[in-house]
């Protein structure tokens, strides 16, 4: 099967990142096809950051149409329910897989990230996924997302500090790590502290390959169906939906 693992974010390095550690889960027979989106920021921060990335994403998943299954490789999941309109395979955020790993694993985890405003951000996707009763405490650690991928930064320090807080402080039976650009510290902080440490790249990879493995594709009835035909205007016309002879729903 191949799996389209997206980075959201125009930082080919970060996408490099994100590929290695989604190789190394995949299963033999799973071909990771990582792709950078070709617009946007360089680091996804913000709301406005997250609202610029989607349209980059759609051109990666429009790439390639055929793909099994998708990925978005970036911890804010930024255009995770229009993706899934328009593919037909699952669509799998990383930080929905990321959460719902967590929950299979302790009856509480928190979540380590970047910014204080990606913090913020990070709390609402716990609500939105309805992860409350088990993300004891989301934690920010202040750095910016290039940052992570800077050679001589503190940025792998500062993380393993944040996440002892986590397990002393919130109690936190697992570490979720709350960037794409952490995907390579996992193994890295889980033998530090001896909790399990989530890296949403390797489980959203891992889950879509389970989905696949089951046979099963985005739902085409109700919210999901693909977008309905009609005129787009302005410098969006080009992305106007198609029309489908079919409802929309297959
Ligand atoms: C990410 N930003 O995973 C997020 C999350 C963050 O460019 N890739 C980004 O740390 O803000």
């Amino acid at each position: 099967m191949r799996i389209r693992v997206i980075n959201p974010n125009t930082t080919e390095s970060m996408t490099a990142t994100i590929a290695e550690a989604a190789r190394a889960v995949a299963a033999p027979g799973t071909e990771i096809s990582a792709a950078t989106s070709g617009s946007g920021a360089v680091s996804i921060e913000g709301h406005y950051d997250e609202a610029m990335s989607i349209v980059g994403l759609v051109d990666a998943i429009n790439a390639d149409p055929d793909a099994d299954a998708y990925v978005i490789a970036c911890f804010g999941d930024p255009g995770l329910l229009a993706a899934r309109e328009i593919a037909r395979g699952p669509v799998l955020g990383i930080a929905e897989a990321a959460m719902h790993a967590a929950s299979f694993l302790a009856t509480g985890f928190s979540i380590v990230t970047t910014l204080e405003r990606t913090r913020i951000i990070a709390e609402h996707l716990v609500r939105n996924y309805g992860m409350e009763h088990h993300c004891r405490r989301v934690r920010a650690t202040d750095i910016p997302v290039l940052e992570l991928d800077q050679p001589g930064s503190n940025a792998r320090a500062l993380i393993l500090s944040e996440c002892e807080r986590a397990v002393a402080e919130d109690k936190a039976g697992a570490i979720v790590l709350g960037c794409a650009g952490m995907a390579d510290l996992n193994a890295y902080l889980e033998m530090e502290l001896g909790v399990p440490v989530i890296d949403g790249v390797a489980a959203a990879v891992k889950f879509a390959e389970a989905l696949v493995g089951m046979g099963l594709k985005t739902s085409k009835r109700g919210d999901l169906a693909y977008p309905l035909h009609k005129p787009y205007k302005g410098s969006l016309a080009d992305y106007a939906p198609p029309r489908r002879g079919n409802g929309g729903t297959v």
